[in-house]
């Protein structure tokens, strides 16, 4: 691949946003129907821009992370490092972020941005210089908490039509065989897994156990948000494989957990992971070991969507992802063209960076408040 000067960043525009979701999105940890987040912009020495967008939520109950902290680790300390040196790859962002502690989803915002900037500079499509080699990626749905079966049907019925690739459902204490017993018996061939963002404990392991009866692809997150340990007793127990969100954040989360049987499938965000360095090396290591990938959402606007499918083009992403059309979630998206999925399949865009335009005017009209910091001398 040709090379590019070291990038230096001279300015960052936060802009805060705010979206209305189409419909209120229901998990085991609450319900969200507003989302608030920013999209950062980071302009280089040439005038050129790369775009992340923040994926926490409003509140700390996926994870720690708000949309807040997010700012205020960007402004007080990530951006002073991007600031610090210029950039000769985004991987050096892994080092120079290193000593700061945790805060994954701030990272990831600048991790993004830097690696968007990288590939419009070198003229190639995002996917391309990480490495990804497909030219369109499946994805399938994830279907919040529904306030009866019949609504539940009635969404999974809409997807199926859609051509989605695997259906994913939200379930939780009191909300879990009963659903998923009435979409299989609907439906005995479909692709479908839950998911229960850390709603249950080892006691309930015979509940968990009676899920084996509905050939699921996977449970998703069923113990602690912060366990390996319980999830590889659960996972000796029960026959569906079990697949880890919340308690992976790094390559070393990954190998540990891989190492311990706490799950057989990882799903990999950017923004949990802390961006899309740590998502290769967790995407490769997983690669070697033989245990499959997908490309986990965090209902992002257009931005971090893009994101999301750049990552997905790698190799080990054989399992299709949460990243649906953009119509699903929000009126109108803050890229043109928006994501568009035709029979569960999205056409990875071959333009350079993210692939998209950021839509200035749509963005305009969901922002709350801009930031602009500038790199000081
Ligand atoms: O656990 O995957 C999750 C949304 C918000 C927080 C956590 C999760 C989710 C989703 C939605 O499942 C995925 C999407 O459609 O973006
Ligand atoms: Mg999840």
């Amino acid at each position: 691949m040709t090379r590019i000067p070291p990038i230096v960043i001279k300015k960052a525009v936060l802009h805060r946003l705010a979206m209305r979701l189409k419909a209120p999105f229901a998990t085991s940890f609450g319900t969200i129907a507003n989302k608030e987040f920013f999209i950062a912009e980071l302009i280089d020495e040439t005038g050129c821009s790369g775009f992340g967008e923040s994926v926490s939520l409003p509140a700390p109950v996926y994870s720690e992370e708000t949309v807040t902290t997010n700012e205020h680790m960007l402004r007080d300390f990530l951006l002073p490092l991007v600031f610090q040196a210029p950039i000769g790859h985004p991987d050096a962002l892994l080092a120079r972020f290193a000593p700061i502690r945790r805060n994954p989803m701030a990272k990831s915002i600048v991790d993004c941005a830097v690696w968007d900037l990288y590939a419009r500079r070198l003229g190639v499509p995002l996917a391309t210089a990480l490495g990804g080699r497909r030219k369109t990626i499946d994805v399938g749905v994830s279907i919040g908490i529904q306030p009866s079966v019949e609504a539940l049907l009635a969404k999974v019925e809409e997807s199926r039509i859609e051509g989605y690739k695997r259906v994913k459902i939200k379930i939780k204490p009191g909300w879990d065989l009963e659903p998923v017993k009435a979409v299989r018996e609907r439906y005995p061939q479909l692709p479908l897994m839950a998911d229960a963002n850390s709603a249950y404990t080892l006691e309930d392991m015979e509940r968990l156990r009676k899920l084996d009866e509905y050939e699921l692809m996977m449970i998703e997150q069923p113990l602690g948000h912060d366990d390996i340990v319980d999830h590889a007793r659960l996972q000796r127990a029960i026959r569906t494989p079990i697949c880890l969100d919340e308690s992976i954040h790094s390559l070393e989360d990954a190998r540990k957990a891989i190492e311990l049987g706490s799950c057989k499938i990882i799903n990999i965000k950017l923004g949990r992971v802390g961006g899309l360095s740590e998502s290769i090396r967790i995407h490769d290591y997983c690669e070697r070991q033989g245990v499959p990938v997908w490309c986990g959402g965090m209902l992002e606007a257009g931005v971090g969507r893009a994101h999301n499918v750049a990552l997905t083009t790698l190799s080990q992403f054989v399992l299709p992802g949460d990243t649906a059309a953009s119509s699903r979630y929000w009126e109108q998206d803050i890229i043109a063209p928006e994501v568009t999925v035709k029979d569960g399949v999205i056409e990875v865009p071959d333009r350079p960076g993210i692939g998209y335009d950021v839509d200035r005017k749509a963005m305009e009209r969901f922002t709350l408040q801009r930031r602009v910091i500038e790199a000081s001398g």
